[in-house]
């Protein structure tokens, strides 16, 4: 059983060391523990630090990708590199690297393909109010469209057994801590939750530079992210809204005409058709977002075959650099053994664009 830990990185030469002092090297369950740094364009040494502090496996993206797209190259990495389970962890040493065994129990115990760190955000000093208060909100929504039970929808400390990562296809460049979740809830990935301890803050967060960054990325991400994955729920709601909204003035305009004021209304009966055109327009959004809906589960499906095939043949990671300790690592799990990944053999197009898409 061979656990990676990954971490996304950009720029992180000043706090990976405490981070990788903190990983464990051993678990109870697990013959071994290995760590890939997923470097994402950095400007500094953060390639370097990593190599000098033991990183075992680096991708290393050739310019800056977002969060999401490095975290899906890592994913694919680790698959490629034999992992049978795959942590995230973030390079900042916001969590506790002794919590990872609680991370990756329920999936040792067959009980979840999935688990995600609980911060209990409640507890957290340095989380502004609003920033509670938005995490919360929006956990609840995720909640709703995921039909899972994670209180902590935002945490990037997570365990995934090889199941969850195969089917994981993040396509926002942003976030992927709440597309994933959502992603889970519809596939075929048991979802569970720990609570996990949280180190003290090390430095402000690079994702979200102030709390109305905060607000204003996680606001859109949520709303894109489930009209994407719920269209009919969310523009048929819309649609329902403006429809009864052009219900008051047509019913204005009704009552005036029926008593012979007709042609003082107009204004009522044009702002009722414009409602009632919108909630037309909606509709048919509906209808056309369900279509789409239908149409990305058949692609996921595809993707992930996709992927399982590529293990088969043992196609090598892309953008994969070796570390410290450079091993060769071919993919274990392929039925035709691979040459060891090398700075060669950096990603071609069509892995670009599933990174960069
Ligand atoms: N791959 C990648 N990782 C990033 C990027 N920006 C931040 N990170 C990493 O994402 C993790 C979380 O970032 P952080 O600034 O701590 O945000 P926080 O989660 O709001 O505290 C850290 O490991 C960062 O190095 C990026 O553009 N690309
Ligand atoms: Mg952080």
């Amino acid at each position: 059983m061979k656990l990676i830990i990954q971490i996304p990185c950009l720029n992180e030469e000043a706090t990976l060391p405490a981070t990788l002092a903190d990983l464990p090297r051993e678990i109870d369950g697990i013959d071994s523990v290995e760590w890939l740094v997923i470097d994402d364009g950095s400007t500094d040494a953060t390639v370097d630090v990593a190599r000098s502090n033991g990183v075992d496996h680096i991708v290393r993206l050739t310019n800056n990708r977002g969060l999401a797209a490095g975290f899906q190259a890592g994913l694919d990495a680790c698959l490629k590199l034999g992992a049978d389970v795959i942590v995230n962890t973030d390079a900042d040493n916001q969590y506790y690297g002794a919590d990872i065994a609680l991370l990756v129990e329920p999936i040792l115990a067959g009980r979840a393909d999935m688990v995600v760190g609980d911060r209990q955000t409640d507890t957290i000093e340095h989380f502004s109010p609003i920033k509670k208060r938005l995490q919360k909100l929006g956990s609840w929504v995720v909640r709703q469209a995921s039909e899972t039970d994670v209180p902590d929808t935002t945490s990037g400390f997570r365990a995934y057994n090889r199941e969850a990562a195969l089917q994981m296809a993040v396509v926002s460049r942003f976030t992927y801590t709440l597309e994933t979740i959502i992603q889970a809830g519809k596939l075929l990935v048991a979802v569970e939750d720990v609570p996990v301890r949280t180190n003290p803050k090390t430095r402000e967060s690079r994702l979200f530079p102030s709390t109305w960054s905060y607000v204003r990325r996680n606001s859109i991400s949520i709303f894109r992210i489930y009209s994407q994955y719920e269209p009919m729920r969310v523009f048929f709601t819309a649609a329902i809204v403006l429809f009864v909204a052009a219900l008051v003035p047509f019913t204005l305009f009704f009552v005036a005409w029926v008593s012979g004021d007709g042609a003082g209304h107009v204004q009522s009966l044009i702002f009722g058709a414009v409602l009632f055109n919108a909630a037309v327009v909606m509709g048919a959004l509906a209808v056309i977002g369900d279509l789409m809906h239908a149409q990305r589960i058949m692609s996921q499906r595809i993707f992930e075959r996709v992927r399982r095939v590529e293990l088969e043949l043992g196609v090598p990671p892309s953008h994969y650099e070796p570390g410290a300790h450079p091993t060769g690592q071919a993919p274990t799990t392929g039925a035709h053994a691979a040459a060891p990944p090398s700075t060669s053999q950096r990603g071609g197009d069509s892995e670009r664009e599933a990174i960069t898409s």
